[in-house]
Order: structure tokens, then sequence, then C-alpha cells
């Protein structure tokens, strides 16, 4: 059973009634929303994502709305990576970084209209970066929030359970392009995407009173192909070299240690923020890059709340940012974000609260 107490500070997603009825046990908190994690088979939910179909609420992945003349500016100043070829219905995963470099957030942004964007955002305010950018710079555009939410099918099954319920066009869509349609009646934009490698679409909800029919609409669909609930699992993201910001990420990192660098355009306009920083740090050359790390030990032995320090030769050279059991590798895996002196390869040592674990480095992703 899993309970939180309601206040007008945590924001419901519409699909929370319907996983507190899948039977949720574990969640955490992002974008100042319940991020549900576990309905309590965690193993299950793993091999869901990966032989068949996992339906998540990933209403987190809250929109930042760009609307007016200048959306499309605005969408890229905010952006290192050049928009300018981004088409209607088409999405790109790009960093937003601050006037040092340093990352933000990665959003998606989906463009709808060339006067119409939203920034599809991982877990930080970017209403407030958004508004007082635009303020600073004079731009004709209003940021809101449009009380979108995302529902995401992932897995080698999502596609036949999406086009049972959609239609068939929805497997000619390109990764992140994506429509807007109506299922029964209810407003939403599909698009082919998810945080994980697995394949699948998310389903943005644009009633957000819409949300239990909604969800069981794609669950009597996902029947004959075993759907059950989940949502991002860190195995599978891990696995997979995914970046989670704030998780792999500080307050001093920018794109280029998290192989990130190729969402970024050097040669974008000036007025782009943070881009002369970029330059500057890549023809400097990082200090650190992000690597894999293949963990002595058979039992699962997952990271806390902080990063632990890594050695070589007794010296520190760099954070283990993540842990978790690989269920298809068979040992903890984990990313490194450390000097890039260090490289892949080599081997390292964990200091870790039960004591000190060795670990070999690889490039990413491990799968
Ligand atoms: N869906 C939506 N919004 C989101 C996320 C999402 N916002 C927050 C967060 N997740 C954004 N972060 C990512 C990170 C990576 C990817 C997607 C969202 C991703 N990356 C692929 C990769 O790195 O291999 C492909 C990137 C590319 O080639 O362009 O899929 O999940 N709506």
């Amino acid at each position: 059973m899993f309970f939180v107490f309601p206040n007008a500070r945590l924001i419901p997603s519409p699909f929370y009634k319907s996983v507190v009825a899948e039977g949720l046990t574990t969640a955490s908190i992002y974008n100042g929303m319940i991020l549900p994690a576990s309905f309590g088979d965690p193993e299950a939910e793993y091999w869901r994502i990966i032989e068949g179909v996992s339906q998540w609420d990933v209403g987190v992945e809250r929109q930042v709305q760009l609307k007016g003349p200048d959306a499309g500016k605005l969408a890229q100043i905010l952006s290192p990576r050049d928009l300018s070829k981004c088409k209607e219905g088409q999405g790109k995963y790009v960093p937003l970084c601050n006037h040092q470099g340093t990352l933000l957030n990665d959003p998606i942004v989906l463009k709808h209209a060339d006067d119409l964007f939203w920034l599809s955002i991982a877990d930080s305010d970017m209403w407030i970066w958004a508004r007082a950018i635009a303020a600073e710079r004079g731009l004709d555009v209003e940021v809101s929030d449009p009380k979108v939410a995302p529902m995401a099918l992932q897995g080698p099954k999502a596609e036949d359970v999406v086009a049972s319920v959609m239609g068939d066009w929805v497997r000619d869509l390109k990764y992140f392009w994506f429509k807007d349609s109506e299922v029964d009646g209810i407003p939403v934009a599909v698009q082919r995407s998810g945080w994980s490698k697995q394949g699948g679409f998310e389903i943005y909800l644009k009633d957000p009173a819409k949300g239990t029919q909604l969800w069981n609409i794609f669950k009597e669909a996902g029947k004959p192909y075993g759907i059950g609930p989940g949502g991002p699992t860190t195995a599978e993201r891990t696995e997979s070299g995914l970046v989670s910001l704030g998780g792999d990420t500080d307050s001093r990192t920018n794109p280029f240690e998290v192989r990130l660098g190729s969402y970024v355009n050097l040669d974008v306009d000036d007025d782009v923020i943070g881009i002369q920083a970029l330059r500057r740090i890549h023809e400097e050359g990082p200090k650190r890059h992000q690597l894999g790390l293949k963990l002595e030990g058979k039992e699962p032995a997952p990271l806390g709340f902080e990063w632990e320090n890594i050695e070589q030769n007794g010296k520190k050279v760099g954070d283990m940012t993540n842990c978790v059991w690989s269920p298809r590798m068979k040992q903890n895996i984990g990313y490194a974000l450390i000097s890039v002196e260090v490289q892949a390869g080599q081997e390292v040592q964990v200091k870790r609260e039960g004591g000190v674990v060795n670990a070999e480095l690889c490039e990413l992703p491990f799968l």
C-alpha cells in the first residue's frame, strides 16, 4: 500500500489514481510530481520492458510551452543544438545550458508549429529560466504549463499495442516524431520516444480529466500482449547508456562530459546561451568524461543517495554516479564521471560503504 499526503505543492498526475489502483509500491519525486517506480515485482517489471510491453505514468515529464511569434527564437536561444532544420511534428533531444555551459536540463523539444514549441523536461524548473530569458531578450512569447501528461508504452511489443489503439500509421512514425490525434474523443499527441532503448511510444494526454480513461484503454489493448505497469528503470537505462539529469550530473557538468557533445552545434549564433563557454570548453577539452563501470561481486549493491569516490593508485580520480544490478549482465554496473586521464579498459577502486570494490572501466552503452 502506497500513500501520499496530498497538498497543493505536489501536482497529481492524471494517471495517479490508476497507478495506485495497479498497486504502486515505490516512487520518487520529479518535477514536483510523483514518479512511479515499482509495483512490487521489480524483476518482472524489468523483463516486461525487455521482452514485452510496460505501461508507465511519466506525467512528471512536464511541458514548458513556448507560444507566440518568437517561440522558435526562444527555443533556439535556450538550446546549443541547431533547431533550424527541425520540422513541424519533429522532436529533438537537446541539452539546455547556462552561460557557463553547465547542463540545466536535457528535454525533448517538440515543434508543433513555428509559433508553438514544447520542451518536455527532465527534473529542473525550466519555466523560471525560459521566462527570465524571454524577458531579458525582449521576446514576444508566452511561457506556460499546458497541463499535458505523457504516458509511455515501452518494450518490443509496445508498437503493436499502440497500433491496435491508434491505427497502423503509428508504425511509420520516426524516432521522436509525433502526431496529434484522438482516442475515444480524448485529445493526445503520439510520439515514438521514451526513456528506454527497448522501443516504444509516449501518449501525451492533453485533457488531464481523462487520465483514468486513457490508462484503461491502453491497459485493455495491451492484455493480449501481457502488458503490466512499470516505470523507468535504473537497470535498463544504465545498460542502455541513458543519462539521468541530476543523477549523473552535478552543478558543474557540461554536455561534453556526459556524452551529449554530439547534441551541441558549436556554430549556432552567438546569442545562444552558453555557446561561448561551450566553444571554450570544447577547445580546451573537457576535464572529465563518462565511462561504464563493471564491478566485482555477485550481490546487488545499488547506489544510495550520494555519489561514491573512485580511486586509482590511492588517489581520487572521479565519482561513481549510479550503480545497479544488471539482470542481463548478471553483475553490478554503474557510471563513472572521471578524469579524462583515466581510460576504458583500466582498473579502478570504488570506495563503498562496505569496503573497497574493484571495477573495470568500459565504454558506454553496456548493451
Ligand atoms: N520523454 C519525454 N520527455 C522527457 C523524457 C522522456 N523529458 C525528460 C527526459 N526524459 C529527457 N531525457 C532523455 C534522455 C535520453 C533520451 C530521451 C530523453 C533518448 N536518447 C537516445 C539516446 O541517447 O540514445 C536517443 C537520442 C537521439 O538520438 O536523439 O531517447 O523520456 N517526453
